[in-house]
């Protein structure tokens, strides 16, 4: 159902289905629940990022590296290990630290729902789901029911206080039974975040977005093609070495399907274009004078490149007891970076040259009823990644100085590019996955459920390429420098899950428990690089970076843990609602944690559904975190416990009201997923955590046409 007709129906019996339809439409398929939905329309969220509504599903998590940095989680694996969609086109990042992490282009205001796979990943869902999967939705209107055009659309304004933070959009279609034409504009705008002691300097952010797109049906066939265009400005990233100056993105994504009698086919293809700069002296305060030399020698700014194609072919095909479903599938990126001080034309290093990654994959899924009351549901695929990087030069002794650092550094970054270039930079992976769930219904409420697989991951471009000491990680925020090596090795997870759906007219409850044992896992490991470590200790003697880098290694880790959802109605009105993750994240080869695990948490609500209102108060706990990866040289973090109030008025059919309070008493937290503070402040340490943001007011509009 789409959620322009959804809310036409009364608000409480809205809430009340969303659960039951989904559970409906699933238990067809597997006979448990394997997604989580959050709907837009039905979640307050204050935050302009898409991820943090990741903070509410089983399991899942966000690394939050700025106010529009939000790089997803699940069971403790993040970055490139999560394929994360936007309707259904995977998007890769334009830049090495993933400013623009995927969900960056699925903005608040034009969401319609986000989703993640619960537990094993079907091998149709994307190419490398190792970590898992999410998709988002936005708004794409709705088809009418006769040959008249009908105008409609829907005005999204919200502010918060926390940030001074103001979103305006408007989403219009022009649709008949046949036709939809849509456009969507937007414009957020948010000042420093305040926290209970002072605010976080920099993480204000400025964002425009343009939206352009047409859906065509006709008996068995539907088509779309959309475009949109992202002009993301200054946007602080408090937790990285620099700030974004300007993410400037295009995208394409098309899509048909046919359905037949008892087949389906259907064909995607999406490109996406980025073109981003950042640096490190237009937000936060610029490099200063030290004994080393003026800081204008330090001034950084980097403009990155990413490209890529994702496209895909596949066919379901319905037979008595189930389906089968096969396809082909293609992602081709290619990244350039290029570091340089705009007060040295001379100066440049090329941090990623002429770097490829190509997936080509295929896929067999079939789902099938074993018995009366049993469900399978296996796949296979096949993925061939190839990887390669051109030859990569630095000039950082842009005076020509006959000795002394800048001659030093740039004698060190000619040996680092000359042993680079003449690695065999060419790789090809072969990749094998595989997965069955089986799931078996009983006479009472429950549904038992077990799931095994096998799935890999090649490197990143940057734990292959990254060829001198830098931080350009795809976003660890760690504060440590790294050396990528082409040689990696893919890395591979035996993964097992077992779990049972039960559901009653009262309640239900949806508990997982997950253990998962990688092989070749790539983790940063102290370098060995004597070049490497020497360059790096020149940079840190000039007050840039940590003296000791880490080297991307195959090591091997165990992951493990559980997560459950649950729900139970108190009343006609009142509906609790919980959800609780842990994981444990474990090196096997040396006793150390896994770096960046999201602590144990839980999350316990109370909505109480009036008429055409509702409230909801809600308690979110998290752990103290003592389990930190040592290599990384991670610090601990308390546990916390924060409340937020929110409510919701529909004083028309078509007008709703909302208002929140997060964090209501106040409270001072850290939150163990933040990074670490890279830029001055004088309310945060440098290298400290990032602090939890502090009490906010927030309100949406929402109005429907
Ligand atoms: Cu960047």
């Amino acid at each position: 159902m789409h959620t322009l007709t959804r809310r036409l129906l009364p608000l409480s019996i809205m809430l009340s289905c969303t659960a039951a339809a989904q559970s409906v439409e699933e238990i067809i398929v597997t006979g448990v629940i394997d997604t989580h939905t959050v709907r837009t329309d039905d979640t307050m969220v204050a935050p302009a990022d898409t991820a943090q509504l990741l903070r509410q599903m089983p399991g899942a998590n966000i690394n939050k590296n700025g106010e529009l940095t939000g790089i997803a989680q699940y069971r403790g694996m993040y970055g490139d290990r999560m394929n994360v969609s936007i309707n259904g086109a995977k998007i890769s990042s334009g830049g090495p630290n993933a400013m623009d992490a995927p969900l960056h282009y699925a903005p608040v205001a034009l969401l319609e729902s986000l989703t993640i796979n619960r537990g094993i990943t079907p091998v149709s869902a994307g190419q490398e789901t190792i970590g898992g999967n999410v998709n988002a939705e936005t708004y794409s209107g709705d088809f009418g029911l006769g040959d008249d055009f009908r105008f409609s659309g829907r005005t999204y304004v919200g502010g918060q206080t926390v940030n001074d933070g103001l979103v305006a959009s408007g989403f219009f279609s022009l649709s008949n039974r046949n036709h939809i034409f849509r456009s969507f504009l937007m414009k957020e705008k948010a000042d420093d975040a305040e926290f209970a002691r002072g605010s976080i300097t920099p993480s204000e952010f400025d964002r425009e977005r343009y939206d352009l797109g047409y859906s065509y049906q006709q008996g068995d066939h539907e088509f779309s093609i959309d475009y949109a265009r992202n002009e993301t400005g200054y946007a602080g990233n408090a937790a990285l070495p620099m700030d974004i100056a300007a993410v400037d993105s295009d995208l394409f994504n098309s899509r048909y399907e046919w359905q037949g009698a008892d087949l389906t086919v259907t064909a995607k293809l999406a490109y996406n274009e980025v073109e981003h700069l950042m640096n490190n002296f237009d937000l936060r305060r610029p490099p200063q004078d030290n004994d080393m030399g003026p800081g204008t020698m330090r001034y950084r700014q980097a403009f990155t490149t990413g490209d890529s194609l994702d496209a895909s072919l596949s066919a379901e095909r319905f037979v008595d007891n189930g389906s089968w479903l096969f396809g082909v599938d293609a992602h081709l990126a290619d990244h350039n970076a290029v570091i340089s001080n705009p007060n040295q034309p001379m100066f440049y290093v090329d941090n990623f040259k002429d770097v490829e990654r190509n997936i080509v994959g295929g896929f067999i899924e079939r789902d099938m009823a074993l018995l009366d009351r049993m469900n399978l549901r296996a796949g296979l695929r096949y993925n061939r990644v190839s990887m390669d990087a051109g030859e990569v030069s630095a000039n950082m002794n842009p005076m020509d100085m006959p000795s002394g650092m800048p001659f030093m550094m740039n004698m060190l970054a000619a040996n680092l590019a000359g042993a680079f270039n003449d690695q065999e930079l060419r790789q090809t992976d072969d990749n094998v996955d595989a997965f069955a769930r089986l799931s078996i219904d009983t006479d009472s409420d429950i549904s038992w459920y077990i799931g095994a697989a096998h799935k890999s991951r090649s490197p990143s471009y940057q734990e292959r390429y990254l060829w001198a000491p830098m931080e350009s990680t795809g976003g660890l925020a760690d504060g440590n420098t790294y050396i990528g090596d082409p040689d990696l090795k893919p890395e591979t997870a035996l993964e097992f899950e077992f779990g049972f759906d039960l559901e009653t007219a009262r309640y239900s409850l949806y508990p997982r428990a997950f253990y998962k044992d990688v092989s070749d896992y790539i983790q940063g490991t102290p370098s060995q690089n004597e070049l490497a470590n020497n360059f790096a200790q020149l940079m840190a003697n000039m007050g840039m970076g940590r003296p000791q880098p880490l080297q991307f290694s195959n090591v091997d880790a165990t992951l493990y843990g559980w997560d459950v959802e649950a729900g139970y109605s108190l009343s006609e009105r009142i509906e609790l609602r919980a959800v609780a993750s842990m994981v444990r994240g474990e090196r096997d080869d040396i006793d150390d944690n896994l770096y960046r695990i999201a602590p144990d948490n839980l999350i316990l609500a109370a909505d109480y559904l009036g008429n055409d209102w509702m409230a909801s108060l809600e308690s979110v706990n998290y752990r103290r975190q003592g389990r930190v990866s040592a290599t990384n040289q991670e610090t601990e973090t308390s546990g916390y416990s924060i409340i937020n109030l929110s409510g919701r008025f529909n004083p028309t059919q078509d007008l709703e009201l909302g208002i929140g309070i997060n964090n209501l008493l106040d409270q001072q937290h850290r939150d163990h997923l933040a990074g670490f503070n890279r830029a001055f402040n004088p309310d945060i340490g440098m290298r400290e955590r990032l602090p939890g943001l502090g009490r906010n007011f927030y309100g949406r509009m929402m109005w429907y046409f």
